[in-house]
Parts: C-alpha cells; structure tokens; sequence
C-alpha cells in the first residue's frame, strides 16, 4: 500500500509543480526590465559606463544619455533608480 501512496503523492506534486513556476513567473514579470545596477557595474566602482551599458541596452546612446542626468558620461545608482522610475 505504501508504495501507491508515494507514487500519488509524486504524481500530484508532479502535477502541481507546473502550476507554481507559472504563478512564481506571473509575479516576477513586472521587474523582468528591472535589471540590477550592481549587475551591469561589471567592474564594481559604483558607476554605470557606457561600455558596462551596452551588453544589457545594446549601443543605444540616446537612452544612456537620458539615464545620465547631470550629463558627467556615467550613469550613478541613483540616476538609474530614477530613470527606471521615470519610465514606469
Ligand atoms: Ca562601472
Ligand atoms: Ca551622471
């Protein structure tokens, strides 16, 4: 009998596993475009480069321009925060 609880039991968790991700994938979707600061500084000094920005925005200078508020050629966490904000 023990055997055919199990395989139940694998079997509904089987099915309802596909179920979750689906919901876990639902809610994360609004910050899909939200990509981490931290993850685009890829060397670590607190400052966005145009050269950290293109892997993650392609080589559109336009879109680094209107990030880089106080136009100084970097974009800090903050002007990033903000412009994400901006653009919600
Ligand atoms: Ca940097
Ligand atoms: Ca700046």
């Amino acid at each position: 009998m023990k055997p055919f609880i199990l395989s139940i039991l694998l079997l509904v968790s089987l099915l309802l596993t596909p179920v979750t991700v689906t919901a876990v994938a639902a809610s994360d979707s609004p910050e899909k475009d939200h990509i981490c600061f931290r993850r685009i500084d890829t060397d670590s000094d607190g400052w966005m480069s145009f050269e950290e920005f293109i892997p993650f925005f392609e080589e559109d200078r336009a879109k680094f321009d209107s990030m880089d508020d106080d136009n100084d050629g970097k974009v800090s966490h903050d002007e990033y925060e903000a412009w994400l904000y901006d653009r919600e």
